[in-house]
């Protein structure tokens, strides 16, 4: 959180040197001294530098911790396919297939064969990918979303306090039955 009480700060500078300047030029007279003044040029070029420089330094920092991975101990990988979902956890490959609306389903294509199980109040981590083409790992309930891309692994975090089943769909146009490979989410205890 520190970092962005830090930007904030340097925000605040910035506004209040812009506010300086702009009063200094709107109530002082204009006489050849402040039109042509090389110092001040010289702090104007080398301000907005020093300034950009602080603000790198700080975006940096927080690209790097935004990728951290802070101690995930739950992990598994999701694999996108024409058309359903590969869980695979351990040396164990499990797909979910949505249920077959004629006959057997709860939720109309919502439900799925297998769900996928996360422990509630352990950091997780879902690795994703795909096998064939671009999908997408939509999970509007979680409030994530990350793209499953052939050849690339994707890293989802997820931490949940409470238990219960929540649905994710796949977000990325991927064929004719795209609309048809929802996965669940199980939270459990
Ligand atoms: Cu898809």
């Amino acid at each position: 959180m520190e970092i962005y009480y830090n930007i904030i700060i340097i925000y605040l500078i910035f506004i209040f040197f812009i506010l300086f300047f702009l009063s200094y030029f709107l109530f002082t007279f204009w006489t050849s001294k402040v039109i042509v003044n090389h110092t001040l040029e010289f702090l104007f070029f080398l301000f907005p530098i020093f300034l950009l420089s602080l603000f790198l330094l700080f975006s940096i920092k927080a690209l790097y911790i935004r990728e951290k991975l802070f101690g995930e101990i739950y992990s598994f990988k999701l694999t996108g396919n024409q058309w359903y979902w590969s869980i695979e956890l351990k040396d164990k490959i499990i797909n979910s297939y949505i249920l077959d609306f004629n006959i057997n389903y709860n939720l109309r294509n919502i439900d799925t064969s297998n769900h996928i199980f996360i422990p509630v109040n352990v950091p997780s981590l879902i690795m994703v990918s795909s096998q064939d083409v671009i999908h997408s790992v939509g999970f509007p309930d979680g409030g994530v979303k990350v793209d499953a891309i052939p050849g690339r692994l994707n890293t989802l975090e997820i931490f949940r306090y409470n238990s219960g089943i929540l649905n994710g769909y796949c977000t990325e146009l991927c064929g004719p039955l795209h609309a048809y490979i929802p996965f669940q989410i199980e939270f459990i205890n």
